[in-house]
């Protein structure tokens, strides 16, 4: 096990202890934690308007809806899933969480089963926190994040390791609120910050690429990766397998996994089999 995965393991463990209800025992989710057989393929469960939606490039009101969200996550997990990772996208533009239901739906189906990571409209601290003590293993805050810094520590001393920073970039800068507000930030730096802030693990997105099956920005992730020692969840482009290897080789603990698995282009099994290595063309 490397440092990295070191890392991000005590962080779930002590989401677990800080009052998991439904959540794995405690102890369990160090073993068989996202990050800790290597490389992890994570299905994107992006809510809005309590369905299943892939948008493109997160414009509101583009991309195609694909049902039921506990439906989906059960879909992924039969599948092979260990991780989903969850999206409020009405949150995110809203700035206050608004599919509250349906990721509780999640929860109580699947919770027990695999690490769920969840963003888009957490703001406060209190937010956070109760999402990590209803079953949440780890919070993504992007807006909050960049809004005040200081709430990732403020997290991060009750529930170590929980936070994910989420930068979203595009044209090279994060952008913020739904991506439609530019911050002029640099991704790798912000990162940097991020982690000494408190951050378990930093989401990396490239919204230039996001839902258009045109493949990855492998430079602009190996920047991120460079940045900081916590694990990097790469987003955005997968077209491929060769994409998934890429992102292994880029350096990035983990992958999310939207369009391309929804759309059948390749199955989940087909890319944990290329991220181990194993079949990868
Ligand atoms: O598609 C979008 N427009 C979009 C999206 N998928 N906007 C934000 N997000 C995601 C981020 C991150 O996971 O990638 O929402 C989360 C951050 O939300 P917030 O509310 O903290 O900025």
């Amino acid at each position: 096990m490397s440092e990295r995965d070191d890392e991000i393991d005590r962080g779930t463990e002590s989401g677990a202890e800080a009052g998991t209800e439904s959540g794995s025992e405690p102890g369990a989710e160090s073993e068989t934690g996202t990050f800790a057989d290597g490389f992890a393929v994570i299905p994107a469960v992006d809510v809005q308007d309590g369905e299943v939606v892939q948008l493109v490039q997160g414009e509101r009101g583009t991309g195609k809806r694909y049902g039921d969200p506990v439906a989906a996550a059960e879909r992924w997990i039969d599948e092979g899933a260990e991780a989903l990772h969850l999206v409020d996208l009405d949150g995110a533009f809203e700035g206050e969480r608004v599919n509250a239901p349906a990721f509780e739906a999640i929860v109580d189906a699947v919770g027990d089963e695999v690490d769920l990571q969840l963003g888009g409209g957490i703001r406060t601290a209190a937010d956070a926190r109760s999402l990590l003590d209803l079953g949440i293993d780890r919070v993504i805050l992007g807006t909050a994040a960049v809004e005040n810094p200081p709430i990732v520590e403020t997290i991060a001393e009750t529930h170590p390791g929980t936070v994910v920073v989420s930068l979203d970039a595009k044209d090279g800068e994060v952008v913020v609120s739904g991506w439609t507000e530019s911050t002029g930030l640099d991704p790798a730096a912000a990162a940097a910050r991020y982690e000494s802030l408190g951050a378990g693990a930093i989401l990396f997105t490239n919204v230039d690429v996001e839902g258009q099956l045109e493949g990855i920005d492998r430079a602009a992730v190996e920047a991120v990766v460079d940045a900081v020692d916590v694990p990097v969840i790469a987003s955005g482009g997968v077209a491929s397998l060769d994409d998934v290897v890429a992102l292994r080789e880029a350096g990035a603990a983990a992958v999310v996994i939207g369009t391309a698995l929804y759309e059948g282009t390749f199955t989940l099994r087909e890319a944990q089999r290329a991220a181990a290595g194993d079949g990868a063309e």
